[in-house]
Parts: structure tokens; sequence; C-alpha cells
């Protein structure tokens, strides 16, 4: 069963919250804060799907809450509706100009908070799915190309902060055009699926990343890795596909399925591009094939 959907509910009067308590408690996770300060330690840590917000508070008020919660990365999505007995709409004006998604003056219906809270909570979800489904690669589940190039960019940068080494893995499947030739495509694709798991199970720090990178091509990123660790997990994953023994008959080595792998390692220099350390990892994975595949180079 899915589980309920969770609301923070920042007020700073008990009355006001425990009324919107009664209302939602019985559909949804709730948690509440009753001051901004409070309110975006809270936002943070337990990550709501929706955000009722009053605006009048001692301290920090709604408005400079909701813009806080608008800059900050985790809560930036996170949809905001003020609940509020300011009723011009002037502040309403300024509520939305401020972020929020809805607007609610007191005294309200319950009714229509209720179906308000409802509808914004199913958007919520929807561009949750959206974003999740935009960045998966659909045959295998990996990372897709787009997340593997926001990441790459990302951790490129901090590697270039921290002076810290970081490796990059070209791998592609050796022989899949005759493969595909010979099995069919539908046997191709499960050979992917196949492979795009053993590769995952040889991953176990949270930073590594894997992605499929187009075709039978795969990419890996492994931040704070130097040369000779980026070694050892190339040669796990070229055992792992072999250890597959997925029988490739049209292969012209070792009748299985395997993988050549290209190793790039570095310390990035701010003038480093991503395409041409992709380019570089490449070349070495071009190195392999030639060297005869089921191997890897550096
Ligand atoms: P090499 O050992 O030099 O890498 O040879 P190769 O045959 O693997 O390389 P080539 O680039 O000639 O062929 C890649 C093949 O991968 C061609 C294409 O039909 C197949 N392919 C690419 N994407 C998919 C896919 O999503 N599913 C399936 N089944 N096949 C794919
Ligand atoms: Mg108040
Ligand atoms: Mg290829
Ligand atoms: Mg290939």
């Amino acid at each position: 069963m899915e589980e309920a959907p969770k609301i923070l509910v920042v007020d700073d009067s008990k009355l006001n919250i425990r009324i919107l308590k009664e209302l939602l408690e019985d559909q949804y996770r709730l948690a509440v804060a009753y001051s901004g300060e409070e309110a975006l330690d809270m936002a943070v840590v337990f990550q709501p799907d929706l955000i009722l917000l009053d605006i009048v508070m001692p301290g920090m008020d709604g408005y400079e809450l909701c813009g806080k919660l608008k800059q900050h990365p985790v809560t930036a999505d996170t949809p905001v509706i003020f609940i509020t007995a300011l009723n011009r709409p002037e502040d309403e004006a300024k509520g939305l100009e401020f972020g929020a998604i809805d607007y609610i003056s007191k005294p309200f219906n319950p009714a229509v908070v209720k179906a308000r809270v409802k509808n914004h909570i199913e958007l919520k979800r929807h561009r949750d799915f959206l974003k999740r489904i935009s960045s998966i690669d659909g045959l295998t589940g990996l990372a897709n190309r787009r997340r593997f190039d926001e990441y790459f960019e990302k951790e490129l940068l901090r590697a270039v902060r921290n002076k810290q080494p970081i490796s990059l893995m070209m791998l592609d499947v050796d022989h899949f055009k005759a493969y595909n030739d010979h099995y069919g495509h539908l046997a191709g694709d499960e050979c992917l699926k196949a492979i795009a798991g053993a590769l995952t199970r040889c991953l176990h720090r949270p930073g590594d990343l894997i992605a499929r990178y187009g075709g039978e091509e795969f990419v890996c990123l492994l931040p704070e890795t130097g040369a000779l660790g980026a070694g050892h997990l190339a040669e796990t994953m070229r055992e792992a596909v072999w250890k597959l023994n997925m029988l490739h008959e049209y292969a012209t080595n070792d009748r299985r399925v395997t993988i050549s792998i290209g190793v790039l390692t570095l310390v990035p220099s701010s003038a480093v591009r991503l395409e041409e350390l992709i380019w570089n990892a490449d070349e070495m994975l071009y190195e392999a094939k030639r060297a005869g595949r089921n191997c890897w180079r550096q």
C-alpha cells in the first residue's frame, strides 16, 4: 500500500493547528511547526509533499519563510499553500509572488481546504513521477544520459574544488551487433538488462553512478577514485559480465557475452571539459577493443 502523503502545517496559533490537524490527520501524515524558523529546519528533514503556511507569525513571517523554502534545494519544489486571516487581494498576490501555489483565506471552508490539498498533492506526485522517469533509461532502469551528464557536471566541479581525482569508465558490449542478428532484438534487450544488473551489483559506494550512455554502451563515474581503484573496479565489472555466462556463439573469442572497458582517471582542472573526458575514455575503450575485447585499458 502506498504511504499517506506528508503535510507540514506551520502556524503560531495552537488553535489553528488543532483545527487543521483534525481536518487532515485521517488522510495524511502531519508534522507541525509553530514558527518560521522551526519550519525551515523541519521541512528539510521531514520533506513534506505539501506545506500549509500561516502568514502572520512572530519572528520570520510566512512570506519570508516561503521565499527561503523556494531557495533551498531540498524544498524548492515543495508546494506551499498560504492559509491566513489576511484576505486582501494584495496579500494574496504577494503570497503567490513569493512562490506559493495557492492561497486560502480564513475563515475557510473545510471541504474546500481538503479538496485543494488533495489536488495539489496529486499534482506534486505527478511532477515527481515525471522528474524520476525523465532521468531513467526505460529498458535497463539505470540512469540515462541526461541524468549522467548532470551528475558528471556537478562532480567535476567538486573534484576541481577539492583537488580530488575522479575516474570515468566507458563500457561497451563486444560483438553485440552479431548477438542481435543471431538471437534477435528482444534477446538483445534481455542481454542488456542482465548486463546492467551485473554492473550495478559491482558498485558499492553511494557516489558512484552507472548510466546507459546509448545503445549497448554504458558509462560509469567514480568520484574520489584514483587509477588503482578504478582499474580494480573495471576488472570486477569485466569479470561480472563474463560470469553471467550468456552464450554468444558468434562472438569471435569466448562464445559468451563480454564487455570491453576504457578507464580514465584525472585530477581535473577548471579548464577541463566534459566532452573531452568522454572522448579520452572512449580512446581507452578503443584500445581495449583493439587488444582483443573482454578486457580493460587505462
Ligand atoms: P564491438 O565489439 O566493436 O563493440 O562490436 P558491436 O557489434 O558491439 O558494435 P556495433 O556498434 O557495430 O553494434 C552495436 C549494436 O548494438 C548495433 C545495435 O543493433 C545494437 N543495439 C543498440 N542498442 C540496442 C538496444 O537497445 N537493444 C538491442 N537489442 N540492441 C541494441
Ligand atoms: Mg498567525
Ligand atoms: Mg558501441
Ligand atoms: Mg559493442
